[in-house]
């Protein structure tokens, strides 16, 4: 089963929209693998960033990602990265389409209230970088009513 790691950040745990972007990944019929509640290190998340460290904003970003807890979800299904990261919209969430959950939500790029693996390989990375643990995922009763 394709995974990927979405994670809400620390202004969406904040303002109280987990139980929100949580329903929506339910009600589309992906499969909860995992879920935490973590106060992120520096350390993980320039590692979970390492490809944006270059980057002019990566101090704003890390001084954001410190700035409280963030809930790490890993969620499985039929072209879960692909389709998640178009459930949580456009980075800059004022090109987020309405209803997508950044198009919903949020307003500034450094404000963006989720995140979601952009690949197959970068999921699995992150999902090793925020889960030590193993995954097990167990076959649901409703699979027949999810997919042909
Ligand atoms: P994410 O990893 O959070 O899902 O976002 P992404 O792949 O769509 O975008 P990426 O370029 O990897 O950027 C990661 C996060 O950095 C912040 N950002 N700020 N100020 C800026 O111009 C800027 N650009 C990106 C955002 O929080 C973005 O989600």
């Amino acid at each position: 089963m394709e995974r990927t790691y979405i994670m809400v950040k620390p202004d969406g745990v904040e303002r109280g929209l987990v139980g929100d972007i949580i329903a929506r990944f339910e009600r589309k019929g992906y499969q909860l693998l995992a879920l935490r509640l973590i106060h992120p290190t520096r350390e993980l998340l320039e590692e979970h960033y390492a490809d944006l460290k270059s980057k002019p904003f990566f101090p704003s970003l890390m001084t954001y990602m410190t700035s409280g807890p963030v809930v790490g979800m890993v969620w499985g299904g039929k072209e879960v990265v692909k389709t998640g990261r178009v459930m949580l919209g456009a980075t800059n969430p004022l090109a987020s389409a309405p209803g997508t959950i950044r198009g919903d939500f949020c307003i500034d790029v450094g404000r963006n209230l989720c995140h979601g693996s952009d690949s197959v390989e970068s999921a699995e990375r992150e999902i090793a970088l925020w889960f030590k643990e193993e995954i097990k995922a167990h076959k649901r009763t409703i699979e027949p009513l999810i997919y042909e």
